[in-house]
Parts: structure tokens; C-alpha cells; sequence
């Protein structure tokens, strides 16, 4: 049967707010879970993720969990290793004893951002091309679908893993015309990754049908998942703006873009 109680890591963020709003309507009910409070939510569960009792709890009778939770840029190896690391582990051994079958994780672009971006004719990236974490926080993500596949492997618990470009209302930068995940198309993808069956372990690249798109959708589409959006509309405002990316310019080289070279840091 497909999920229906769905417990939402990271939900006081910026995608837990827009997929408070844009999941329901998929019938989900959700259970929120942040370390901060959230506002006008009075039943969401305010818990860190070094919180093992409160995530069994958190975890206990919902259907699938989608993990946002997490510091989303980068930050200090102490910092990445205790929210990101432990944290992701902590998740995982909550939905393992409160016997969830199925976990959204979200991973991130950053996995792989050291990975360079097609130019010209260059195929789009495959999904299975070598990792290349641009960061701490990539490291945390690579080891995060790590994880994930090893609790399928050893403990049946299915993930699908989606390494997210950037899901926000619209595009602000050139970059993110080839890797803007829309979020409506963000809830149509999660709601892809809830209801497939059968997925084991898997990794997606998470965007929008993008015009500038740099990676290969099809294991995204192979869920079910049909995206709707093309960030194309805001192209020409952008590049008047910023100009293109640069070949030679490295910050524009590769996948993960300013990552690479001057990373944006978490502010708390
Ligand atoms: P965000 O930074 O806005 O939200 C993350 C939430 O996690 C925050 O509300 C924060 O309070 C919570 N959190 C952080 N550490 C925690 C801890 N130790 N215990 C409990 N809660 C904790 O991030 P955003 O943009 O909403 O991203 C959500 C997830 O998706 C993150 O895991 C991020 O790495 C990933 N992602 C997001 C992308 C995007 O474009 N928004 C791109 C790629 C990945
Ligand atoms: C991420 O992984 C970050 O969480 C998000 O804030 C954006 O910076 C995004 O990647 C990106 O690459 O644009």
C-alpha cells in the first residue's frame, strides 16, 4: 500500500516549508520534526537529531520518512560529522526500530560537485559517475547514500537517495538554470520516490526538465517521476544580469559551482 503518514525531517526549512504546503494535497499526512520550532504548528516535534529517543518516537507508526533535516551548507567537519554523519545514522537506526520500511533521503549535487559540468556536446552526467564531493557537507551526503544503500542491504529498509540541485520558489543564478528543481516538480519527485515500488536502494538526480539541464534524469523518470517545470523562462533575465558561465572560470567549471572554491557557509 502506499505510504500515507510520512514523518518530515528539516521540516522548518526552506524545502520543508514549501513540501509542508505542496505534499498534503498528495494525500500525505505529515509528521514535522525540526531541532527549531515551527510556527503556527504546534504539533511538530522539536528535536535535534543527536535526539535518539526522540527520533524512535518521532519515527514510531509512520509509513516512510523523508530526511531533510540537516545543516545544508557547509560548515566545520565537527559540526558536518555530529548533524549530517551521526545524525543521518541516528535517522536511519530510528526508522530501523520502529520498523519503517522506506526513507527519502535527501542527498545533494554537491556528492558529486567536483564532477565537471558539461560544455557544449558533453553528455549529460550519469548517475553512476565516480563521486566527487566538493565539501564536507558533499562528503556527508556521499556518505549518507552510502548508508542508505548498506540499510537496504543489510536491514530491507528502501531508500531513494536524490541528489537535489537547487529547489527553491525561482532560480537566482546561471547555474541554477541547468540544476533548479521547481518545487512543485520537487513534490512530484518525493511523491514519486514514496510511492514506486520495489526500489531497493536508489539515487536519483533531483531538477526540473531544465532546457540547460547537466545530468541524466531518466533514473528519476524511471520512478515515475514527470517534471514539469524548465527554469528556461528566466534565462535571459539571469544572464543579462550575471553573463554565462565561463569556461575557465572555477568557479563556474564545475557541478557544484562557488562549492568548490569559496564555499557558502552555515550560518549557525
Ligand atoms: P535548510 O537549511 O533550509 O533546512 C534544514 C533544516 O534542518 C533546518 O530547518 C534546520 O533547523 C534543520 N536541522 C539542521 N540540523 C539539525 C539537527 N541537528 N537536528 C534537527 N534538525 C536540524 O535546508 P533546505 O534548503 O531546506 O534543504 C533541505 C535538505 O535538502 C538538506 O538536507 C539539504 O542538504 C538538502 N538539499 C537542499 C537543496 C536545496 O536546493 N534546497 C539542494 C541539495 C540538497
Ligand atoms: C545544496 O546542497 C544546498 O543545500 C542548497 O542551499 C543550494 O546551495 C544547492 O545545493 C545548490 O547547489 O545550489
Amino acid at each position: 500500500p502506499a505510504p500515507r503518514t510520512v514523518l518530515l525531517t528539516g521540516a522548518a526549512g526552506g524545502m520543508g516549508t514549501l513540501m509542508r504546503e505542496l505534499l498534503p494535497p498528495y494525500g500525505y499526512q505529515l509528521r514535522l520534526l525540526d531541532q527549531l520550532p515551527i510556527e503556527g504548528e504546534p504539533d511538530a516535534i522539536t528535536a535535534d537529531l543527536s535526539d535518539r529517543d526522540a527520533l524512535r518516537e518521532a519515527a514510531r507508526g509512520v509509513d516512510a520518512i523523508i530526511h531533510l533535516a540537516g545543516i545544508s551548507l557547509e560548515a566545520s567537519f565537527e559540526k558536518i560529522l555530529r548533524a549530517n554523519i551521526e545524525g543521518t545514522y541516528n535517522l536511519y537506526e530510528a526508522a530501523r526500530e520502529a520498523g519503517v520500511r522506506r526513507v527519502v533521503f535527501a542527498s545533494s549535487n554537491h556528492a558529486v560537485g567536483f564532477t565537471p559540468r558539461p560544455v557544449g556536446d558533453d553528455p549529460l552526467i550519469p548517475l553512476d559517475t565516480p563521486r566527487r564531493p566538493d565539501t564536507f557537507y558533499g562528503l556527508s551526503k556521499s556518505f549518507g547514500e552510502d548508508l542508505a544503500s548498506f540499510y537496504w542491504d543489510k536491514y530491507g529498509i528502501e531508500t531513494v537517495a536524490i541528489r537535489i540541485g537547487s529547489c527553491f520558489p525561482e532560480p537566482t543564478t546561471v547555474r541554477m538554470l541547468s540544476i533548479w528543481m521547481s518545487p512543485a516538480d520537487g513534490a512530484r519527485l518525493l511523491h514519486a520516490a514514496l510511492t514506486a515500488e520495489n526500489v531497493g536502494y536508489a539515487a536519483v538526480y533531483g531538477s526540473s526538465a531544465n532546457t540547460r539541464l547537466w545530468w541524466d534524469l531518466s533514473s528519476a523518470r524511471a520512478l515515475g517521476y514527470e517534471p514539469q517545470d524548465d527554469s528556461e523562462p528566466y534565462a535571459a533575465k539571469l544572464i543579462a544580469e550575471q553573463g554565462e558561465l565561463e569556461p575557465g572560470n572555477p568557479d563556474h567549471e564545475n557541478l557544484g559551482g562557488a562549492f568548490c572554491t569559496n564555499p557558502p557557509i552555515w550560518p549557525r
